[in-house]
């Protein structure tokens, strides 16, 4: 049994017991689930409808899904099931069955003959033994029993059998079935058992009595309906199915081991070395691959962190078996090859994921050596631990993620101290922080006493005094103004433009820079000198910013119109707010639909007509928080906020600057709709005056078109004039076929030969029949080219009859040695024996005419 049937008679077996086969989701959770950093279980994407929150399409659901366990990193190539990328098959009754079901289902489905076809003999099962609050799970305990498997293959554990999907949410007491693959494999201890860590005992599918929601306070609380969920890992049943040592040697890897023998002479089984480095290759290579093909890239933080780790460790034990030179986009194309029909954005992605394997294989390989040297020379030192200097100095200069550091000591029987290693991250953190705080600019120069008040939400033209200033030698210069009406880039919305003056001298606004809450704007001088001290005239562009606070207020219209619509998993995910256009990033998965697009731009622009006051107040977070007011996940707020507000439409945190009423946005309309990346759409819309050019230039281009389908209509008729009358044959076999037409219950039939004509013409010939006989069925045969042609056309009240076109021609098609399709209405066929004609048309008669009689 290969992997695609396993993973196919799961999905069968489910669905033919009323369960929807659902696609696999994303390896980047939903958007409506921060609380994970990537899917690791089959019931992810399906979390808000075992809370309740949303209604799933049907109470039962099957799905194979892709899944990724990043605990898992370290300790894959230390045995032969662990795996980070994996896929999870599961089977989950959303408040429908419960225990019983579940357990009985599974045991058929693990030991038919048709199903796994696993030895019961073999198969234990594992219960939750209780724990304060939660009772042992008697009735599990009953179910397994009842199902056939002795009592003493059921084991009572801990912890292991209370699965919860994340810190927060649906959780329950468990039951997991294990193989056990006999004691010549594993430890060989006597009390060896399901709950050992060795390879004998192999856990394949859990089954989670989803009851709880647990709450932040770790308390738990009765989910509203008592639910399944399960998982059973595809490669480990597999393995199980195909007999063989290790999920590496089923089929679900292909060649990859084999491949990788190949490329380095290292060898499966070979030695401990050898055989930990390729099992390390073969499962990053799939990871990597299937994590970049989901859209992450990367990076130092979270899930790109997670990508990062995964690569860098992967080319770390290429090295060790002597694969250097860009083997890891090999790797990648290999799995690519191996498993694009079973995930076909595998395929889609594939160019630009081997485009970022490479860079990032490039980068970690060029410091591998030097960084390498470092690490040997540490662990030849004497003492037990490495310090938190050379951890720091192995990540910070030779991009080795620390974990990859700690076990790579750990295997030189070495731990590394880690506590000092995060405390020198910190300080790296702070100082970065600080770089960028006195960002493009020596600020140093700049360093003064006082901070900027930003009046630009009222003012845009003030008088006011050059604070500090600091030629930057290339005819700008960094100012600090005492009063600023410029709005200092921040919360998606551009830095203002502008100019200041003072008697002397002139200079253009180039930028605003926000430092913390103070800023600086960066000049380029026109003419003249500035000084410290100086009075100036500070002017806001009124061009660029109107339009520009437009653009803003309709963001917050947008969102809530979007919430409104689709739903309140909806959530800013970035924005741009500029004077041209703006646009909007959020969560939310698959495209809109045009209707939904167009209710939400008719929406924004009721707002906008209905001419809403703005009320813009500062109050406390918590004050904020208790009306409701939306706030961005992960962003860092101070204790007194600003609160925008569009009574009764939206309510958000936002420092930007707005329109006094809605009305002053004019037309809102939305020019684009993408996808960002995975599961973000974002919606580029115009207004104001940009809105008003466009709509201009739409109704001039409809217009446009008017005159154009006018002129194309007049010219049809004149060709219509001027072209000659149908051939009188034809026009006198259509009449002469009208005439011969026979009946029968009621429709009306003609079925005939016409010599010479081929199945274009047949098909005008049965238009023209058809506009004058109703109800009617015509069949028509025709001989041009030597060939036989078959037409069936029949109109709708012959259809209402139980006539259907493409049942008659397939039916005849072979007489004339031929065949055809099309459509109850109309079908065709050809043939090459038109001798056969005669006799095909009065067949198509024949089955006609007994339809119509029964
Ligand atoms: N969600 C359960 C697990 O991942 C089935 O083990």
């Amino acid at each position: 049994m290969t992997s695609d049937e396993i993973r196919e008679r799961f999905l069968s077996f489910f669905e033919s017991r009323d369960h929807r086969r659902l696609p696999s989701g994303s390896l980047v959770p939903a958007e409506h689930d921060p609380s994970v950093l990537l899917t690791t279980a089959g019931m992810h994407p399906l979390k808000p409808y075992f809370q309740g929150r949303e209604k799933p399409p049907h109470h039962r659901l099957t799905s194979c899904q892709k899944c990724f366990r990043t605990p898992d990193i370290d300790v894959v190539g230390t045995t032969t099931r662990h795996l980070t990328f994996f896929e999870m098959l599961g089977n989950f009754s959303i408040g429908d069955y419960f225990k019983k079901f579940a357990v009985e289902q599974a045991w058929q489905l693990v030991t038919s003959p048709d199903g796994f076809g696993f030895d019961p003999d073999k198969l234990w099962a594992t219960v939750y033994r209780g724990d304060g609050d939660v009772p042992a799970d008697e009735e599990a305990i009953a179910l397994w029993l009842e199902v056939g498997v002795p009592p003493e293959r059921i084991m009572r554990l801990g912890g292991d059998n209370f699965w919860q999907a994340g810190p927060v949410g649906p959780c329950g007491p468990c039951s997991e079935l294990h193989y056990d693959r006999g004691e010549e494999v594993g430890c060989g201890r006597d009390e060896c058992g399901p709950d050992c860590d060795c390879d004998r005992f192999i856990e394949f599918w859990n089954l989670v009595f989803m009851q709880y929601n647990m709450l932040d306070d770790g308390s738990l609380e009765p989910l509203p309906r008592p639910s399944i969920d399960t998982g059973a890992g595809l490669e480990r049943v597999t393995m199980l199915a195909q007999g063989v040592d290790s999920a590496y040697l089923t089929d679900a890897f292909g060649d990859v081991i084999e491949v990788i023998e190949g490329w380095s002479g290292a060898r499966y089984g070979h030695t401990p070395g050898e055989t930990k480095a390729l099992k390390v290759l073969a499962d990053h290579g799939r990871a990597m691959s299937f994590l970049a093909s989901d859209g992450i890239e990367p990076g130092n933080e979270g899930r790109g962190y997670v990508l990062r780790r995964v690569i860098r460790r992967a080319i770390l034990f290429g090295h060790r078996i002597g694969l250097e030179d860009a083997f890891l986009v090999r790797l990648h194309a290999r799995v690519v090859e191996l498993l694009r029909d079973a995930h076909p954005e595998l395929g889609h992605e594939e160019p630009r994921v081997a485009e970022l394997l490479a860079a990032e294989e490039e980068r970690f390989s060029r410091t591998l050596e030097t960084g390498g040297k470092l690490l040997d020379d540490v662990l030849a030192g004497s003492g037990d631990e490495v310090s938190a200097d050379d951890a720091f100095r192995l990540h910070d200069t030779y991009g080795f993620p620390i974990e990859l550091t700690v076990e790579i000591a750990g295997e030189h029987g070495k731990r590394v101290d880690e506590a000092g290693f995060a405390t020198l991250m910190d300080e790296q953190r702070n100082r970065a922080r600080s770089a960028i705080v006195t960002g493009r600019a020596e600020v140093s120069a700049l360093e003064s006493d006082f901070q900027t008040e930003f009046v630009g939400y009222e003012r845009l033209d003030v008088t006011t005094q050059v604070g500090a200033i600091h030629d930057q030698g290339d005819g700008t210069a960094l100012v600090k103004l005492r009063e600023s009406p410029f709005y200092p880039k921040g919360g998606g919305q551009v830095a203002d433009s502008g100019w200041i003056e003072s008697d002397a001298a002139r200079a253009a606004v180039e930028d605003v820079v926000r430092v913390e809450d103070d800023q600086v704007i960066v000049v380029r001088l026109e003419h003249g000198e500035l000084h410290p001290g100086e009075r100036v005239r500070a002017h806001v562009d009124l061009e660029a910013r109107r339009p520009t606070m437009a653009n803003h207020t309709a963001t917050h219209l947008l969102h809530a119109a979007l919430r409104g619509r689709l739903g309140d998993h909806v959530t800013q995910a970035g924005s741009y707010v500029g004077p041209d256009k703006l646009r909007f990033d959020f969560r939310h998965s698959g495209p809109l639909t045009p209707d939904e697009l167009a209710d939400i731009e008719r929406t924004v622009n009721e707002h906008v007509v209905a001419n809403h006051p703005l009320h813009i107040f500062v109050t406390s977070r918590d004050r904020a928080g208790e009306l409701g007011a939306m706030m961005l996940f992960g962003e860092k707020y101070g204790d007194h906020v600003r609160v925008v507000e569009v009574p009764e439409v939206s309510r958000e945190l936002c420092g930007g600057t707005h329109v006094r009423s809605t009305a002053e946005i004019g037309p809102f309309v939305v020019t684009r709709e993408t996808s960002s990346s995975q599961g973000i759409r974002r919606i580029e819309a115009i207004t104001a005056g940009a809105a008003l050019a466009h709509l201009r230039a739409e109704a001039a281009e409809a217009q446009a078109l008017r005159s154009r389908v006018a002129e194309l209509e007049s010219e049809v008729k004149q060709v219509a004039r001027a072209a000659p009358a149908p051939p009188a044959a034809e026009n006198g076999s259509v009449a002469g076929l009208i005439d011969g037409a026979s009946e029968e219950g009621g429709v009306r039939i003609v079925a005939a030969v016409v010599a010479d004509a081929d199945g274009d013409q047949l098909l005008q010939m049965s238009d023209r029949i058809r506009s004058r006989l109703s109800p009617a069925a015509v069949v028509l045969g025709g001989d041009a080219g030597g060939k036989a042609h078959l037409v069936a056309s029949f109109d709708g009240g012959a259809q209402e009859r139980g006539l259907s076109a493409v049942d008659v021609i397939r039916a005849v098609a072979p007489i004339v040695d031929g065949g055809g399709g099309g459509r109850a209405a109309m079908a065709r066929a050809g043939g090459s024996n038109p001798a056969q004609l005669a006799e095909a048309v009065q067949a198509a008669e024949d089955a006609i005419r007994e339809r119509l009689r029964s």
